[in-house]
């Protein structure tokens, strides 16, 4: 179970392949303890916990634990147990593909958003207007589907899609496969979907060089602090569907500002997908960053 999210996923096994299975070239071992300690430490007579908390406008908290989160028949201290344990596995795996693309020139993104925000779209206009200038290759993350990977082919760029299943989230060593059978090329950039889901990709380190947050101007200004998270661990926020702002009250300033409340690093660009607006500063952030990217890992 992955209590990071407490979505009732295992977090680092149970990842399904495009094509089947295939062989774990990367040599680490599968422990299949899912975590099912079903440490009942109450009787479910809805004894409260303290894990929850009602301020004074009424609402329920239950991020006020130790935890931060609540789940149901565990206490707080084996749920930071079980979280630390998944995620020590996976930061391990992240650390694995963190040398392999430093070592090999790669370039690696981690794109989240919610459902829809249009990460794929991005991908193909960036892919497009980059050709020539960028090799790019693509991992997309979905529960279901390879729609996104047939469109990013579409454009003649390779891509490998994950099927998480019930799972919400790319884990470092689902990319770790990925990326064994993709082999992207040295210098190229390497652009990883994840999967839609605003909350639980933000604990996750797949490896990459920074997590870019995908937000459109139809999901309204107080994203940023309704999701801290994933604003906090993005190093990139990019402000999507521009061309649509004529038809809304969507306040660009006050988005921005919001999410400079949660992380003041942040760098915020908007764009339209649709039109290409703005398109040429985030190219531009992408060289920058590629190439302080390969220059720091050249020191190290
Ligand atoms: N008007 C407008 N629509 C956009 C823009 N970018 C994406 N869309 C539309 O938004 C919808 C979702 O776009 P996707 O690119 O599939 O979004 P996504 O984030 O990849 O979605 P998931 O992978 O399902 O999470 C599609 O109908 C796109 O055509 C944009 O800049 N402007
Ligand atoms: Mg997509």
């Amino acid at each position: 179970m992955c209590t990071v999210c407490g979505c009732g996923t295992s977090a680092i096994e149970g990842h399904k392949h495009e094509g089947g299975d295939h062989a774990h070239a990367h040599g680490h071992h599968h422990h299949h303890d899912h975590g099912h300690e079903q440490h009942h430490d109450h009787d479910h007579g809805h004894h409260h916990h303290g894990d929850h908390h009602h301020p004074d406008d009424g609402s329920v908290h239950y991020g006020q634990g130790i935890a931060g989160v609540h789940v149901p028949g565990m206490s707080q201290e084996r749920i930071i147990q079980v979280e630390r344990d998944i995620l020590s596995k996976n930061d391990a795996y992240a650390a694995e593909n963190r040398r392999y693309f430093d070592r090999n020139g790669i370039f690696a993104l981690n794109f989240v958003s919610s459902p829809g925000s249009g990460k794929t779209s991005l991908l193909v206009r960036t892919i497009n207007d980059l050709k020539g200038r960028l090799a790019i290759s693509v991992i997309e993350g979905d529960q279901q589907t390879s729609n996104d990977a047939a469109r990013i082919r579409e454009t003649g760029a390779r891509a490998i899609q994950i099927n998480t299943g019930k799972g919400c989230h790319l884990d470092a060593h689902m990319v770790g496969h990925a990326v064994e059978d993709l082999a992207p090329e040295h210098g190229s950039a390497l652009f990883i979907e994840n999967v839609g889901n605003l909350v639980c990709p933000a604990a996750f380190d797949l490896g990459e060089a920074h997590k870019v947050v995908v937000l459109s101007v139809t999901e309204g200004e107080d994203k940023p602090l309704k999701y801290p998270d994933m604003f906090a661990a993005a190093d990139l926020m990019v402000l999507n569907k521009a061309d649509l702002l004529p038809h809304l009250d969507f306040n660009v300033g006050l988005c921005i500002a919001n999410a400079l409340r949660v992380n003041p690093r942040l760098q915020t660009l908007t764009v339209s997908a649709r039109t290409g607006e703005g398109m040429e500063a985030l190219y531009a952030w992408l060289q920058a960053s590629a190439a302080s990217r390969a220059s720091r890992s050249k020191v190290a």
